[in-house]
């Protein structure tokens, strides 16, 4: 007799899955027994595998597995889990439930898994006989991959998986659904009616690999090409003569970047916005949008086509009117001047710049908080997989996503803030028992320097709040305990080599670095 747990991880691999992050507890064994054909990968902490999870299906573009314990694991993960929306990863979230037959009894950890993630998932089951089971595998992972992409969640009860399994047939899951694209002719009126074009460009280029046509349509139209603001993957080719910069997320600063332009082309972006200014984003028919998330064209009221962009944009290139004039954005010609000026007092454009041109052939994981926008001037956005950032909010999504990141990717530079660490501390265990290729940084300002920031533009009294302050925390000692070697530096003077060492340092290792502790204006 074949169980319906051993049958499910034959489904998961027809489906394209081979990895599962989770985090057991004794409701997971029966699925576990049967789960033979995948490699799990234990994290110290459930909302862990749902980051991980989140990570690896950002490079594999492909549905991934987090197994959660019952509710407290599912409870536990919830941050990760709206992450997941926002990120529009398809993470399938298998949480183990009580054995059925005990139900009205309200057993210990029996809850409703639905209701926990109402909201924040696109699909959610909880078979109640063995011939749902895989039925709701193949939904949960066929939705979850149907863009936009998003988590979806089956709650496995305990008896099914250990009750013979039924026949069944499912087909691979790997491929994703091509929405057909919508006929084109309506742009190419607006192009070719518009006196001046910009290009937003979003998360979606690198989903669908379309920066070679990214690229021929900015050449094309003569436009400028924005980041979206909160932009959480590489949206340009490296070195793009057209790039001009992240928006940022205020609505006020987005339609004043914007304001000169007639026609903004979004591609598979979305204006982001944070915090609340009194100014109405860019919509109507100034705004077109291209891309496979009606979500956006709706809150905007503008026109769109949907697909994916590769798709979209090879068909849009040959209707195009001729090339205008072409487009370049200025050169930065400051950087090095800029490094060495912040290099007295260790401050963070010093250290990234350093650490971007040491780490270049790295994927980086930005979680760099107050220091993100420095890091993403300094040319992070380098094509396919080059760059991944939080689009959500949430502290510790990117030490958890690295760990799934890194199971593809061979070289990851991940930049946190010391705050930041805290939040996913326990997949430093997960780095240093599967020995990921990961290199952690540490941008060490020992407080929450955005929050003093924001302080200092908007409730002054605040700034100076001790609980803002983090000084005790000795953070080298800590990778220690979980097993990854670790160091400090605190001297300008010896960051280049550190950083070198560090960089050929065999393995996953964490490199703390004491940096500049004045509070940056960053909302002024
Ligand atoms: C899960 C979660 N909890 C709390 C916050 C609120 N928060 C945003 S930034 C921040 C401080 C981050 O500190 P650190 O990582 O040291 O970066 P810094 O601000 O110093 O650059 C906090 C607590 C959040 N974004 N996510």
């Amino acid at each position: 007799m074949t169980k319906v747990a051993r049958a499910l991880s034959s489904q998961l691999t027809h489906l394209g899955i081979r990895e599962v992050f989770g985090n057991p507890g004794t409701t997971e064994l029966p699925f576990l027994e049967g789960l033979v054909e995948q490699q799990y990968y234990l994290t110290l902490h459930d909302s862990i595998a749902v980051g991980a999870a989140d990570g690896l299906s950002q490079v594999d573009r492909k549905a991934t597995v987090a197994s959660l314990h019952a509710a407290v694991g599912l409870g536990n993960s919830i941050g990760f889990v709206y992450s997941a929306q926002r990120n529009r990863s398809p993470v399938v979230l298998l949480v183990g439930q009580q054995d059925l037959r005990h139900s009205n009894y309200d057993p210990l950890l029996q809850a409703n898994m639905e209701q926990m993630v109402s909201g924040l998932v696109k699909f959610s089951c909880e078979p109640k006989t063995v011939d749902e089971v895989s039925v709701a595998l193949d939904r949960a992972v066929k939705t979850a991959m149907t863009p936009p992409f998003g988590p979806t969640l089956v709650s496995l009860p305990m008896d099914l998986m250990e009750a013979e399994a039924p026949r069944t047939e499912t087909s691979p899951g790997s491929e994703t659904t091509s929405p057909p694209a919508a006929s084109l002719e309506a742009l190419v009126e607006r192009i070719r009616g518009a006196q001046k074009i910009a290009i937003v460009a979003g998360y979606e280029v690198d989903v669908w690999d379309a920066f070679n046509e990214l690229k021929a349509l900015a050449d094309r139209l003569g436009a400028p090409v924005y980041a979206e603001p909160l932009a959480s993957r590489a949206m340009v080719p490296e070195a793009l003569p057209q790039f001009a910069g992240d928006l940022l997320p205020a609505s006020a600063l987005i339609t004043a970047t914007l304001t000169d332009f007639d026609l903004v082309l979004l591609l598979g972006a979305d204006f982001t916005v944070y915090p609340y200014t009194p100014v109405p984003l860019p919509g109507g028919e100034k705004v077109f949008y291209l891309g496979t998330d009606p979500a956006v064209p709706g809150r905007l009221g503008c026109p769109s086509v949907y697909g994916k962009l590769k798709e979209l944009l090879g068909a849009l290139l040959p209707l195009l009117p001729p090339p205008r004039p072409a487009f370049r954005a200025p050169r930065d010609l400051m950087r090095a001047s800029r490094a060495a000026r912040a290099a007295r007092t260790m401050g963070g454009y010093f250290v990234l710049e350093a650490a971007t041109r040491i780490f270049s052939d790295h994927t980086i994981v930005d979680e760099a908080v107050s220091l993100t926008p420095v890091l993403k001037s300094l040319g992070v956005y380098r094509g396919k997989d080059s760059y991944f950032g939080y689009r959500s909010g949430q502290l510790g999504w990117g030490l958890a996503a690295s760990v799934g990141i890194s199971v593809r990717r061979p070289k990851v530079l991940t930049v946190l803030g010391d705050g930041s660490l805290q939040y996913a501390v326990q997949s430093l265990g997960t780095i240093a028992r599967y020995h990921l290729p990961v290199k952690i940084l540490v941008v060490n300002n020992h407080s929450y320097a955005i929050l003093r920031s924001y302080s200092k533009a908007y409730h002054p009294p605040l700034i100076d709040l001790d609980y803002f302050q983090l000084p005790h925390i000795d953070i080298p000692s800590l990778a220690k305990g979980y097993g990854l070697p670790a160091a400090t530096v605190d001297s300008p003077q010896a960051l280049e080599a550190e950083l070198k060492r560090f960089r050929e340092q065999e393995g996953p290792a964490l490199l703390n670095v004491e940096i500049d502790r004045t509070v940056p204006d960053l909302f002024s």
